[in-house]
């Protein structure tokens, strides 16, 4: 969507505030010994005390309030009976909508434990989203924001998961512009409009970049079965610095 009022801007942040702090409740309760339907079950109390509805539940039945993914799975991974352990790299999506209005955000963390191959990969994923949030500007390429990220792995040492991209959202969960592509795209000339409602999520891996659906309908797994990270973030595009929702 393209915002076009301060109530739009009121809404989204508020439903992107929601978003954050459900994350940031469910990373500090993330510890091993726990399954992912409790760690799930965690976040939709809260998003259920704050008013918000689950947008994967909401628009695709998807079977969780959000996404838990345990590595190799990088995406979609189901709330189940897995209990997570210590060293497990787990990424978890937030997607909600509240009064017509949905807010997205991700992030991946290493379960109780510093290691460093993949303390290395979070921190190359969280600086290419850093860097394609500052891009994300008025009247430039969109395509800016998928070579940004490219270039910025590809300096930490990592490469992107073709295959999933950032995306519109607004008043639905994906909307046009429906792919916000993780890599460079030289034939894509949009431009990023002033008031475009933009979330974008870098997933870097050690891999080739491609995924593969598992049997459960959902869950995307590396097709080699090697290691990614995503973080994501809904921003605002503005003639300046976008404003970012989801914090
Ligand atoms: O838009 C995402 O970030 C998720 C969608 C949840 S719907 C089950 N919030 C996403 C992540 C990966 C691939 C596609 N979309
Ligand atoms: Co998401
Ligand atoms: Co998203």
């Amino acid at each position: 969507m393209i915002v076009n009022s301060e109530e739009d801007i009121k809404h989204l942040k508020a439903i992107g505030h929601i978003c954050a702090m459900t994350l940031k409740t469910m990373m500090e309760h993330a510890k091993p010994g726990m399954t992912t339907l409790e760690l799930d079950n965690i976040g939709m109390e809260f998003l259920k005390k704050e008013g918000a509805q689950s947008a994967p539940m909401a628009m695709y039945h998807f079977p969780g309030a959000t996404c838990i993914s345990v590595s190799p799975v990088i995406a979609h991974g189901i709330p189940n009976e897995r209990v997570l352990q210590e060293g497990d790299l787990v990424n978890i999506d937030v997607s909600a909508e509240m009064n017509g209005y949905y807010g997205d955000t991700g992030a991946s963390l290493v379960i109780a434990k510093q290691v460093p191959e993949y303390e290395k990969l979070l921190a190359a994923a969280r600086s290419a989203l850093e860097k394609a949030i500052q891009v994300a500007v008025a009247g430039q390429p969109l395509n800016l924001i998928g070579q940004t990220i490219q270039e910025d792995a590809k300096r930490n040492g990592f490469g992107v998961i073709y295959d999933l991209t950032g995306h519109g959202i607004g008043h639905k969960l994906h909307e046009n512009p429906a792919e916000v592509f993780n890599y460079t795209k030289p034939k894509d000339h949009r431009i990023l409009d002033e008031g475009l409602v933009l979330a974008i999520e870098p997933f870097l891996t050690t891999g080739k970049g491609h995924v593969h659906e598992e049997p459960d309908g959902w869950s995307l797994r590396t097709i080699d079965r090697t290691i990614a990270a995503q973080f994501e973030h809904t921003i605002i595009v503005t003639k300046n610095k976008p404003i970012i929702l989801t914090i």
